[in-house]
Formats: C-alpha cells, structure tokens, sequence
C-alpha cells in the first residue's frame, strides 16, 4: 500500500477574508493547514469555523496557533513547529484609511513582520524547503504611472499603508534574490466576497442598501464616489495565489479582472440587485442618492446615500485597473465571477443578514450596526 504524502501550508492572516478561502481551497487539495490567528478577548474565527473540527478527532487536517506579525518569537516558533512545505503570508493590517490613524503598527505588521517571516524561514534552515507567498497589492500603483498597470509599471505608493507593503514586496524579491528562496509576490487587485470585512467599501454598502432596505438603517455616508477600482471575487483569487506557489520558478504576478467600476456604479448595482429604484442629485460633498419615486420634498424622505467627508483619505488612490496578462499566459487565470455576479451574491447575503436582524428588531431585540 502507498501511503500519500500531504503537503503541509501555514496561513498567516486565516481569519481574514482570504485567509478562509485559502483555508477551505487548500484542505480541499488534501493538505494539513496551520493557520495564525491573533489572541483575542471575543472568538474572531467566524469566517473558518466550518473548517474546524474538535483535535481530538481523528483525521483532523485543520490546526490554529497563536501568534502576531510583531512578534519574531510566535513566528519563528510556528514555522519550525509546523515545518510547512508553503507559507502564505496573508497577515497584515490590511485597511489602508486606518494605516492613515496607525502608520507606525502598520509598518511593523506588514512591512517588519514579512522580514520577520523570511528571516526564520532563513535562520531555520528551511530556504530550499519552504516555498513563500507574499500578499502583494494594487495599492503600490497608487498615483499610477500607466493604465492598465502590469508587473512592469513603476509603483507609486499613496498611504503608510501602501509604502509598508512596498517594503515587504522588495524583501520578498530581495530573499529570493540573495538566499535562492522560492518566494515571489502576488500583485493582487482588489478582490471582495460576502465575507469581506465590513468597513470596506463593498461589503459597507451592501450591507447598509439591505438593512436600508428593511428600515434597519436611514442612510449610508460614503467617502469618494469617483474612486475606480477594479474588483474581483476572493474564492477565485486565492486559487492563483496557491498557483503561484506550484510554478518551476518563483516569479511575480498581477491578478485583475482588467474591467474598472467607480464606487458609485457598485452602489448603482447594489441597489438593482436589491430591487432599490435610486436617483442622485447634487455634486461633490452635496451629492446624495434618494430612493425614486417618492417626494423629494416632503420631511420624511431623506437621502439614503449622502458623503461624509471623514471617509476622505489625505492621500487618494484614484483609478487602478490590472493587465494580468501574465497570470493568463503562464498561470491559465481567467477570472470566474463577473463584477455582476460579485455585487449580487454580497447583496444577496446581506439581505439574508439583515432580515435576521429585522426580525430580532421585531422581537424587541436590539441589534448593532458600528460599521464604518
Ligand atoms: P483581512 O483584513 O480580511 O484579513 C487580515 C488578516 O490579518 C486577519 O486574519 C487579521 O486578523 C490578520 N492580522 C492583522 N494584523 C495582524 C497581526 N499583527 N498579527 C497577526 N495577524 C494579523 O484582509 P484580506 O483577507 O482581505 O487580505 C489578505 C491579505 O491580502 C492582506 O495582507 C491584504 O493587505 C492583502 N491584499 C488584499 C486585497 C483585497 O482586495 N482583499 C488586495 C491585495 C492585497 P484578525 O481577524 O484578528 O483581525
Ligand atoms: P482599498 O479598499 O482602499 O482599495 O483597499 P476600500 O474598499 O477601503 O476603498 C476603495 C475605494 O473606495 C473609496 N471609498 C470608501 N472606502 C471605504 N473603506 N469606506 C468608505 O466609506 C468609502 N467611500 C469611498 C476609498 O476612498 C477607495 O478609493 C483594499 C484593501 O483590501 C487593501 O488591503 C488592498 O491592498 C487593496 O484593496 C487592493
């Protein structure tokens, strides 16, 4: 009898977004999966506890430890308890409006805690065993150069959190460069789903169109309208970043969809997709969306959509949209899920969401909304 040898992967970052589907993605390909989580005084692992089972089952393929991107020693002690055949680096202080209120942390997770994770892989021994996935960004384009932006356009960071990233990329090139690592950086564009975090703007504005909806909520306050992103699904996304990992050689790749949409045209198809007739009025700060048909005039119709400036960034990415031309050729990427689908299963999911708090509201219970 052959007995099959599972690879085995450490996820930093897997109670995010990514991480999850990472998570999920790489158990279904048959690996042992370690992930990092961060200590916390609430249980923050929603988004993997269906992945979990008790450790004293048998056939358990699924582990959480403890550990934090500031913390050389967590990092170290993991990689060598582990000893993973791939480690994605997904961990990050990943909000780049907060990096604004908390540049110098968001340098040191991101940026630090990356040469943290390359050195113990290094200091280990472990540089021809362990190949390295850094979660790279569209942010690095920031006041961008060229459109469509490709590996080979010039980066232009526009926020701490931006420049942190900067830093991990060319230390990710850096190790693979001077120790002969198999390490290489996915130049990922935005990418989204309905277990995105709250408080970017996608998953913000389909929650708050569903709970507007059902009369949980008056209005959203939005920031810039006229920012372009171009916008992917995350379960397609982390299939690439596993990709990138399985190559002959470590190379650097951009994933995009290539198709740009302003915030406002999400929020334009988030409210078809939620049967909401909307009609803007105004302009810059005084732009507000109202729902159609009903009396502008009269006191009870406010706007749903308005701006608050407090969501304005000091410094503004304004366009980015991906040429991943690369990934296509070598990697057979082909984005899965149309910028349509994406907005109609995140409203689709909020609305199921928001009508579970409807009818908690309805029995007298009070439910939160502290999104931002
Ligand atoms: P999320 O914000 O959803 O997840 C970030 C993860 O990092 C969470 O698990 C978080 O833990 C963890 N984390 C944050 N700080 C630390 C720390 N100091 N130590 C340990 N863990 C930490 O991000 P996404 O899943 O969306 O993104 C994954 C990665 O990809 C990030 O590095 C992000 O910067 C990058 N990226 C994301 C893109 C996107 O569009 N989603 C595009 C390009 C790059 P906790 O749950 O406890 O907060
Ligand atoms: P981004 O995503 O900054 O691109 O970073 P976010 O969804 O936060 O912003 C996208 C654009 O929308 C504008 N915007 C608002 N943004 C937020 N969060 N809240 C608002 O109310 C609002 N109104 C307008 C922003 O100004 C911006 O132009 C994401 C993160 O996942 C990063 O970690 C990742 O690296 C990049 O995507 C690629």
């Amino acid at each position: 009898m052959t007995r099959v040898i599972k690879k085995t992967a450490l996820i930093t970052g897997v109670t995010g977004q990514d991480g999850a589907y990472l998570a999920e993605f790489l158990l279904s390909k048959n690996y042992i999966v370690h992930g990092m989580k961060r200590r916390s005084s609430l249980f923050n692992t929603d988004r993997i506890d269906h992945l979990y089972k008790d450790q004293h089952e048998n056939d358990v393929n699924f582990f959480l430890h403890h550990g934090d991107m500031t913390d050389s020693s967590s990092l170290t002690s993991i990689i060598q308890k582990t000893q993973p055949d791939e480690i994605y680096n997904l961990a990050a202080q990943s909000h780049v409006a907060v990096s604004f209120e908390m540049p110098e942390y968001t340098a040191n997770s991101d940026a630090l805690g990356t040469l943290r994770i390359l050195e113990a892989i290094r200091m280990l021994g472990m540089e021809k065993k362990t190949r390295f996935y850094q979660a790279s960004t569209s942010e690095l384009y920031g006041l961008v150069q060229e459109t469509p932006q490709s590996e080979t356009t010039p980066f232009y960071p526009r926020s701490p959190y931006a420049v942190a990233k900067l830093y991990a990329y060319w230390i990710t090139v850096n190790y693979r460069e001077a120790y002969g690592m198999y390490a290489c950086n996915g130049i990922l564009f935005n990418h989204e789903s309905p277990i995105r975090g709250e408080t970017f703007v996608t998953r913000k504005i389909t929650r708050a169109l569903a709970r507007i909806k059902l009369g949980l909520q008056d209005c959203l306050y939005l920031g810039n309208l006229n920012a372009m992103r171009d916008w992917g699904h995350a379960r397609d996304y982390v299939e690439m970043q596993w990709l990138m990992l399985q190559q002959d050689t470590a190379e650097d790749f951009v994933i995009a969809t290539g198709v740009q949409h302003s915030v406002r045209d999400f929020v334009n198809i988030a409210a078809t997709e939620l049967d909401m007739d909307i009609e803007w009025q105004g302009n810059g700060v005084d732009e507000v969306a109202y729902l159609k048909n009903s009396d502008h005039a009269s006191s009870e119709n406010k706007p749903i959509v308005a701006i608050d400036p407090q969501y304005y960034r000091p410094t503004e990415v304004e366009t980015l949209k991906g040429d991943a031309t690369k990934a296509r050729e070598k990697l057979g990427w082909i984005p899965k899920t149309s910028f349509n689908e994406l907005v109609q299963e995140m409203a689709t999911e909020d609305l199921v969401a928001a009508k579970g708090n409807a009818l908690l509201e309805n029995r007298g219970f009070k439910t939160v909304n502290n999104a931002e």
